[in-house]
């Protein structure tokens, strides 16, 4: 059941590792020795493409502009024995839950849970020998070394499911999908009569903040919803899980007042622990004519934008807010 409200992040993009450095021909020079033997030093390592995992983000969207993540190649070897310097890794930090497929062949790189957790997901190529390697008793001056290896390279697919942190809850007709619509990409049908929403639509919403969050749309609530009536019920349980709770009552409502209790009432109805989440309660439609209010947070309208900046930096603010508490509580109750 949760399933439905599941929406699955994906990006694609290449990485390839640093190449090796070569290995280095070359023989000693001295004074009064004729002959000096071979020391070319051995190539350096080229660079790993390392992912790392940042429980500070919470989608994939830092990295949906990257086509090409390479890491730097090894530097070469020289005389005197001297290595060349390893090639630079290049780190690409993924939030928890990330899973790396290679593209090709669907097979599994990776799947990254925990904070702070490394894997090498393409290794640079190994540096070259220098020519002092290949030293013998019966080859005692080698006029050859190695080349680096190449490093790495794969088209991967990220994928990352995620949970809503945010949902909207109103009657029907409220602006719901709308709202959804000019804050994230996605597409949700819109339309001037209730019940258009069937089945619950996610959005990423890019908010001021890095970390961005998840807007769930779901059908909207009617009274006796709790009970099983229109289609909001089923989806109430997915509301469960989110973060907090965005309300919203239209501008042209004229009982608004009974709306919010009623919204309030179905919720509470469902599961009382839902009331006790953070909720920001929003006027919709506010380019429209209504009766001035006073019970809203915050007064918005999705055709004019107004406002718009100001709700997705508040929610933004108290996602974060929740979601430091719970990781709290989390933390409480291992320790108990
Ligand atoms: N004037 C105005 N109309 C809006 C605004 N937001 C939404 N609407 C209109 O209100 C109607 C309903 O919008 P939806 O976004 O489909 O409402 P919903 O809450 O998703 O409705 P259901 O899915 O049926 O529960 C549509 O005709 C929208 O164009 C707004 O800010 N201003
Ligand atoms: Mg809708």
């Amino acid at each position: 059941m949760y399933l439905a409200l599941m929406f699955i992040d994906r990006t694609t993009f290449k990485v390839k590792a640093g190449k090796g450095g070569p290995g280095s021909v070359s023989f000693r020079r001295e004074a009064y020795v004729p002959k000096g033997g071979p020391d070319g030093g051995n190539g350096g390592r080229g660079g790993h493409v390392i992912f790392r995992v940042n429980e500070g983000l919470g989608t994939l969207l830092d990295l949906r502009y990257r086509h090409l993540v390479s890491a730097q190649n090894g530097g070469h070897g020289s005389g005197q024995k001297r290595s060349g310097a390893d090639g630079r890794d290049e780190i690409i930090e993924v939030p928890p839950g990330t899973m790396v497929y290679n593209q090709a062949s669907g097979e599994v790189m990776a799947d990254l849970t925990e904070h702070g957790r490394e894997v090498i997901i393409a290794h640079g190529g190994r540096g070259g020998k220098g020519n002092t390697h290949f030293k013998t008793p019966t080859r005692r001056a080698p006029r050859f070394a190695q080349p680096g290896e190449a490093g790495e390279e794969f088209d991967l697919l990220l994928e990352l499911k995620l949970i809503a942190d945010v949902g909207l809850v109103g009657l029907p007709n409220a602006g719901k999908s709308t709202l959804l619509s000019v804050v994230s990409a996605a597409r949700p049908e819109i339309a001037d009569y209730p019940f258009t929403t069937l089945t619950p639509k996610l959005g990423i919403v890019e908010g001021p903040s890095w970390r961005g969050f998840v807007m769930a749309d779901i059908p909207g609530l009617i009274e006796g919803a709790s009970e099983g009536k229109g289609l909001g019920h089923q989806f109430l349980r997915h509301v469960e899980r989110t973060k907090v709770l965005c309300i919203l009552v239209e501008a042209t409502d004229e009982e608004p007042d009974k709306s919010l209790e009623t919204l309030l009432g179905e919720l509470e109805a469902f599961n009382p622990v839902l009331l006790t989440r953070p909720r920001l309660i929003v006027r919709t439609k506010s380019d429209l004519e209504g009766e001035p209010w006073g019970r809203e947070d915050l007064e918005i309208s999705a055709v004019t934008r107004t406002n718009i900046d100001e709700l997705v930096r508040t929610l933004t603010r108290m996602v974060e807010e929740q979601a430091a508490q719970e990781a709290e509580e989390n933390q409480t109750e291992s320790n108990e």
